[in-house]
């Protein structure tokens, strides 16, 4: 217990002894013609980079992000994962919760402080936005003089995305017809936003054989980074799929894992790193092998078909085999790694519970909740539409953000009715889940006690119309929860409530900002209310946030000092003068 708390004080004393920096980012955000799997088709671009730049800032300093919204015909808003906004609430970056979008034409400042290091990414929060490639990834480094309990030589970000051809309007438009039409699987997967996809069966690039160039310049794996033997790298890897789950591996290298979403973890060497949308992971890998030859890279699709998706793919090259850096004759000659079995889904609950906390770098769970919230996540059709919901609520979010209704008591704005707390876990059979009694699509909101402790149990069900489960990785904004346990099946409170207790107790517990939530299986995590706003939790696959999955909690809202004009402007804000 002592350790911890010495560990975490120094931290803290190094942090304030340094001198926090302020940085700058000025950014144009525009539609641009890529190619990022040599297929043309529109990204949403920052300062004519898709995926954007990489922002680095040490531990204790201020981001000011300004953001120019040049898309002529489409919104945005942008959110920083993993980064809690502690005092500044309204720079979350999630429309309709913590701001209204940013119109076009209309330039918005994010200001906040990135209060702890670690690997942390940035996305469009509107609408499925992200889907048309706008993020990155955000580094934060620990203060000068403060040293990591693991060595390194050098460092690489490794951004796992997937890709469709058809653009988000499509997308969002066939989840929303009744019939609803699927986005489908993805053509592509992107490691560093740049993929490979096959140009030559002319039914595969949608007759589109001018937009499929297998020979522009664009068009070839790239290399993840230069090795040079002997020597350990670091990869920040995070995934912003907006589908897939995926198994990251490199050929004939293990990697440790060291760090999840900004915490230290013990580590703990796999073969493959099993990742969600939403997760980041930090592993070290040593350049041990054969010098004169480079190695895949590789992600593979897992918990959905595999088939219909290639690998994304990446060159890990060895500085001593002869440079020429980009040379296709340099790839290597060996297929990419196959990846496990996509519906193995015991070795991705293993690996999930493999993870624990460093001792003396993680703050140990509360002993016990003062509220515990059951989340039943169902598949439903609500007046045809297929929605996804959580104990009977669909989320669609209002036209006057929450944080603004809510700190404005502008009641009128959002469904007054709190949303269940729990549902008949006793009845319930997740393999025939019975379309609940008071499914809706709501603006409803969890309001929750200032500093209590709430613990969420996330329920999963098989699909009705085609008898699967899903894996849903569940993200919140404005907060770390400590992940309590996993369980296959049914999560019954008296049997399960008792051992996540014990886990709470037994410490070691990681803490982090997405979990899985395995098919046919439950997730419980823990947090503490104690960041005053309005935040998002949700399943971070924008298609599935788009059918409404996800809930609101709010917390000390009273406390949140004067919202800045700048949020407002949309719904019942407009005009308004606060
Ligand atoms: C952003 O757009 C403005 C207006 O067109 C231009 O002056 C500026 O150079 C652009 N900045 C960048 C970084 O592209
Ligand atoms: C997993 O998928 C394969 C086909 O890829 C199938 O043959 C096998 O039966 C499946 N296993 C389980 C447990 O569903
Ligand atoms: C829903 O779909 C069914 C079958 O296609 C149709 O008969 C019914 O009229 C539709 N209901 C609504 C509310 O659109
Ligand atoms: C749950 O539903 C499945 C599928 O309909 C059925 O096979 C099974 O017997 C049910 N289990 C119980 C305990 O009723
Ligand atoms: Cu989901």
């Amino acid at each position: 217990m002592r350790s911890w708390l010495a560990v975490l004080a120094c931290l803290c004393a190094a942090a304030a002894a340094a001198e926090a920096k302020t940085h700058h980012h000025t950014w144009n955000i525009t539609y641009q013609y890529k190619s990022l799997d040599c297929f043309r088709k529109l990204a949403v671009a920052i300062n004519g980079e898709s995926p954007g730049p990489t922002i680095r800032a040490t531990q204790g300093d201020t981001l000011v992000v300004t953001v120019h919204n040049m898309l002529d015909t489409e919104n945005t808003a942008i959110h920083w994962h993993g980064i809690r906004q502690i005092g500044s609430p309204w720079a979350d970056g999630t429309a309709g919760v913590t701001q209204c979008p940013i119109l076009p034409g209309e330039t918005f400042t994010y200001r906040f402080v990135v209060d702890r290091p670690g690997t942390y990414m940035y996305h469009a929060h509107y609408g499925m936005q992200r889907v048309a490639g706008l993020d990155g990834m955000l580094v934060v480094s620990v203060p000068d003089g403060v040293a990591e309990p693991f060595a390194y030589d050098g460092e690489h970000t490794v951004l796992l995305m997937d890709w469709w051809h058809q653009s988000v309007y499509e997308q969002a438009v066939g989840l929303a017809s009744t019939p609803m039409v699927f986005v489908g699987e993805p053509k592509s997967l992107l490691i560093n936003g740049r993929g490979v996809f096959n140009c030559s069966p002319p039914e595969a690039n949608n007759g589109g054989g001018a937009a499929c160039n297998a020979f522009g310049p664009e068009c070839g794996w790239p290399t993840l980074f230069t090795a040079a033997p002997g020597k350990t790298y670091r990869l920040r890897i995070g995934s912003l799929t907006s589908l897939s789950s995926l198994s990251f591996e490199i050929e004939g290298h293990t990697m440790t894992v060291v760090e999840a979403d900004g915490y230290y973890v013990t580590p703990v060497t796999v073969k493959n790193l099993f990742i969600y949308s939403g997760e980041t992971y930090s592993v070290l890998i040593t350049a041990d092998q054969d010098p004169s030859r480079s190695y895949w890279a590789a992600s593979n699709v897992v918990s959905r078909d595999p088939t219909k998706t290639a690998p994304g793919r990446a060159v890990v090259r060895y500085a001593a085999a002869g440079g020429g850096g980009g040379a296709r004759s340099d790839d290597p000659r060996t297929p990419p790694p196959a990846g496990p079995r996509w519906n193995d889904t015991a070795s991705r609950i293993a690996q999930s519970r493999s993870f624990a906390a460093l001792p003396g770098h993680v703050e140990p769970p509360p002993a016990r909740p003062d509220r515990v919230l059951l989340l039943l996540n169902t598949q439903d059709k609500i007046d045809n539409h297929t929605k996804w919901a959580i104990n009977g609520i669909s989320l669609s979010f209002p036209a006057t953000p929450y944080l603004v209704a809510m700190k404005h008591n502008l009641h009128s704005e959002f469904d007054q009715r709190p949303p269940p707390d729990s549902y008949d876990h006793r009845s319930l059979n997740i393999s025939q889940p019975p379309s609940p009694a008071n499914l809706a699509v709501s603006h409803a909101a969890y309001r929750l006690a200032f500093g209590s402790v709430v613990d969420v149990v996330l329920q999963n069900t098989m699909i009705p119309s085609n008898r699967r489960s899903e894996t849903h990785p569940w993200h919140l904004h404005g907060h770390d929860f400590w992940v309590l346990g996993y369980g296959e099946g049914k999560f019954v409170p008296e049997v399960d409530g008792p051992r996540l207790t014990n886990t709470a107790a037994r410490g070691g517990a990681v803490m982090k900002n997405t979990v899985a939530l395995h098919p046919m299986g439950w997730t419980a995590v823990r947090f503490r209310a104690s960041n005053p706003g309005v935040w998002l939790f949700h399943c971070h696959l924008e298609a599935h946030v788009y059918m409404g999955m996800g809930v609101v909690f709010e917390e000390g809202v009273e406390m949140v000092s004067r919202l800045p004009a700048s949020i407002m402007g949309c719904g019942r804000t407009k005009g308004h003068h606060y």
